[in-house]
């Protein structure tokens, strides 16, 4: 290794190189993939087309958005002879295109406070983002309170505690296991309107759309923090987790109407080999942003989506 590279490689990494890295399990199917598509035939006909949308639909990026990119990248008429190098150049732009609609990022200084719903199904990746969001907000010098309102699970509130105390942030917890959830949310909001608090970050208990009860909770716990500020939440974010893949879209559409869901974190893509499914987001008529991804478990695992480095990081372009 050159002295340059050592250098490089112990100065902190940018988080664009940390997406780029964690996609390695999609990117490594879909670089292979490519590399075989190709080498059948160098140029872009029938029948490498057939082999790209397999390639594409192992990484998850569905029937649809497949199709769409296969078609663009034809009307792109790519010279040939036609090398794996090339074709994933001209799949990343035609990726990056795609993705850059909703690669929005969260501004939460439009109100004071700003109160962001968290929801999800269980283990997406919920408390730990709110973990993140708090620890980089609060080195960017705001005031944040996180409100434990997953009262449900043992070890939700102390698992949030953690984070609290190593992002430094107030948190408001429940009197005891089991409280109204509501009233949790209720009390954050309070008090950082009293303390002039610039952002309140709710956690909730996983659950599954189906379970109308829970999700009557979601609605319940919006409607008693708009008693106190109307237009709150201001932002209701979807955790999706990675791994999933597909099965997310789904996720999105039952969420969306009940807990008020702005926009989406997409977290583990450091653990996901379907990260293609981005793609299938972006292609819905009704395309949430994506405001920020999670590629591990640590405090800075957490950025904007930028969906240059998720493109070249998908199909296997260093860099
Ligand atoms: N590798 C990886 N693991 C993550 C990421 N985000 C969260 N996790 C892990 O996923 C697991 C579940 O995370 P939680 O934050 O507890 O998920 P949750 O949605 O709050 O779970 P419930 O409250 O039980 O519904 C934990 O082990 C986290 O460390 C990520 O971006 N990458
Ligand atoms: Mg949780």
């Amino acid at each position: 290794m050159s002295l340059w590279s050592r250098v490089k490689s112990t100065v902190s990494e940018t988080f664009s190189g940390k997406v780029a890295k964690s996609l390695g399990k999609t990117a490594g199917k879909v670089s292979e993939g490519i590399k075989a598509a190709v080498g059948i035939k160098a140029k872009l006909d029938a029948e490498t087309r057939e082999a790209l949308e397999e390639v594409l639909l192992q990484a998850d990026v569905g029937i649809t958005a497949a199709s769409k990119l296969l078609d663009n990248l034809q009307a792109a008429g790519l010279p040939e002879p036609l090398t794996a190098d090339r074709l994933k150049a001209a799949l990343a732009g035609l990726i990056e295109a795609r993705l850059t609609p909703i690669a929005q990022p969260l501004e939460v200084g439009k109100a004071k406070p700003f109160v962001v719903l968290m929801a999800g199904v269980n283990g997406s990746g919920k408390t730990t983002t709110i973990g993140k969001l708090a620890a980089m907000w609060a080195a960017e010098g705001k005031r944040v309170i996180v409100a434990a309102a997953d009262t449900f699970r043992a070890g939700a509130v102390a698992q949030l505690q953690v984070w609290a105390e190593r992002a430094k942030v107030e948190i408001v917890q429940p009197a005891q296991e089991g409280s109204d959830p509501a009233g949790v949310a209720f009390q954050a909001v309070e008090k950082a309107v009293a303390d002039e608090a610039d952002i309140v970050l709710i956690d909730t208990a996983g659950r599954l759309a189906s379970r109308k009860d829970l999700m009557d909770e979601l609605a319940k716990i919006r409607r008693v923090v708009q008693k106190l500020i109307p237009d709150a939440p201001h932002a209701g974010l979807l955790v999706l987790d990675g791994t999933q893949g597909q099965a997310t879209l789904a996720q999105v559409r039952e969420f969306a109407p009940v807990a008020g869901i702005t926009g989406l974190v997409v977290t583990k893509l450091d653990s996901s080999a379907k990260a293609g499914f981005l793609l299938a987001l972006a292609v819905q008529e009704d395309g949430k942003p994506v405001h920020y991804v999670g590629v591990g478990e640590a405090a800075d695992d957490l950025g904007a989506f930028d969906p240059a480095a998720f493109a070249r990081g998908v199909v296997g372009l260093e860099g």
